[in-house]
């Protein structure tokens, strides 16, 4: 089908397409959201919050909090089932908590998102290049690896530093000019699968690096003198699964013992704050912490190459959706000992990123920021004396949430830039 024609379609035909689109998923065992929605929630005070939290774990709702429900005017966002919708919103309205339909048809979304990469694989083949404005399979991912390594050899190199649950290998970009053991920024993308712009920022980002050494000054100076290593794909498992079958998949795929729910939530997992309140002990919660820390393998094999390199003086890990630039603490309250000067730093880097097209960022500690949050990755780093970290939630703020259409790929990735910048200089400028 010629690009744009479904615009010519009659109605009837449009629908019958649909349908067939959706009977295909089904047949290849997709789960389908079709009349889910996500709501956007805005409780008015402390027991509004509460009747939230509660909606949360009744299960058999099969609810999903795209955002957590934290302050009073703070809103949350909510995803419900088709079947469950007439209940919540009763619910809601019951209570007079307000809320008002960010998405109205989430399979609408994932229809056109799905079209969109038919689209583009089409263009790629038909032009053998790699289209940075989509989204892609983990296999064109691994694949475009490879021919980032192979156009340049003498820069990048890939590493890898384990496996994962289902034994995909868990692969690094290694930048480096050199030396042995130099000073180490690590940055990595889609530790929680479903959120697509970061990986999709991830490729965007490491091709920029690739292409800027030796062209621009800031990223010049940084590559002659320290590494940088990037893992893109950093919870294989759940990325497959968001392709293959549930496109809402944020955690890992391990079986949990003595629980049908799958999967550990790997930004729960490091071991700073372990399974405190900022966490769940259920199996089937999205937060689920795992029985201990650092079980997931995809956890432990970053955990492991940062405390053998011994050298890493930042951390940038990267997350969908809010739009914000935060740092630790988000296990306590106590602000970091350097709290000022990582407070200084995101205040520029996220006024830098406003620079390019005016995205507002807001930035501050996790806890102070979003919700207590325990054993996450940027916690663990600055326990484990990485000065330097950081953790990005992308764009956008809820309009699209999770389903951030690909046409957002390369403005997301291009405001961005500049802020990594500005960490990646203040850590070269800043030894210790
Ligand atoms: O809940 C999380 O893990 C983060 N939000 S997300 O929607 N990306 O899942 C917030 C926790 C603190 N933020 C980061 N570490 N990015
Ligand atoms: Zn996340």
């Amino acid at each position: 089908m010629p690009s744009g024609a479904e615009a010519h379609l009659r109605p009837r035909t449009m629908k019958i397409l649909l349908v067939f689109a959706a009977l295909m998923a089904a047949a290849r065992s997709e789960q389908l959201f079709v009349g889910d929605q996500v709501l956007r929630i805005t409780a008015s005070n402390e027991d509004q919050i509460a009747l939230l939290r509660a909606l949360g774990e009744q299960t058999e709702l099969q609810v999903d909090f795209w955002r957590d429900p934290t302050t009073p005017g703070h809103p949350a966002d909510l995803r419900v089932p088709f079947s469950s919708l007439q209940a919540v919103k009763i619910f809601l309205e019951s209570n007079s908590i307000s809320y008002s339909i960010m998405i109205e048809d989430v399979q609408e979304l994932l229809d056109e998102e799905k079209r969109t990469m038919m689209k583009s694989r089409r263009l790629e083949r038909s032009t053998s290049t790699f289209d940075f404005a989509s989204y892609h399979t983990i296999d064109e991912i691994y694949d475009w690896m490879d021919t980032l390594v192979d156009g340049h050899p003498s820069l990048v190199s890939k590493i890898q530093i384990g496996q994962s649950y289902e034994n995909r290998p868990l692969y690094v970009l290694k930048f480096s000019t050199g030396g042995s053991n130099r000073p180490a920024i690590w940055l990595d993308t889609g530790i929680h699968s479903r959120e697509w712009i970061t990986q999709a920022t991830g490729i965007w980002t490491a091709n920029k690096i690739a292409k800027e050494y030796g062209q621009d000054p800031s990223i010049t100076a940084i590559l002659d003198s320290m590494d940088i290593f990037f893992e893109i794909v950093t919870n294989p498992d759940g990325f497959a699964f968001t392709h293959s079958s549930n496109r809402m998949w944020r955690k890992t795929r391990s079986i949990n013992a003595g629980s049908l729910c799958v999967g550990v939530d790997p930004n729960r997992n490091w071991d700073a704050g372990f399974g405190g309140s900022g966490s769940s002990s259920n199996p089937c919660s999205e937060t689920y912490h795992g029985p201990y820390a650092h079980s997931e393998r995809e956890v432990k094999a970053i955990v492991d190459f940062i405390l053998g390199h011994g050298n890493v003086k930042s951390v940038i890990s990267i997350h969908s959706y809010s739009q914000m630039l935060l740092y630790p603490y988000g296990y306590k309250t106590a602000p970091a000992p350097d709290h000022q000067e990582l407070n200084e730093l995101a205040k520029k880097a996220v006024s830098d990123l406003a620079a390019v097209y005016g995205t507002k960022y807001t930035y501050g500690s996790i806890v102070d920021t979003i919700y207590k949050a325990d054993g996450t990755t940027v916690d663990w780093a600055y326990d484990n004396g990485v000065k330097y970290s950081f953790t990005f939630e992308l764009r956008d703020t809820g309009r699209y949430g999770f389903l951030l259409p690909s046409s957002q790929i390369i403005p997301t990735a291009t405001e961005t830039w500049p802020a990594l910048l500005d960490i990646m200089v203040h850590v070269l400028e800043h030894p210790y």
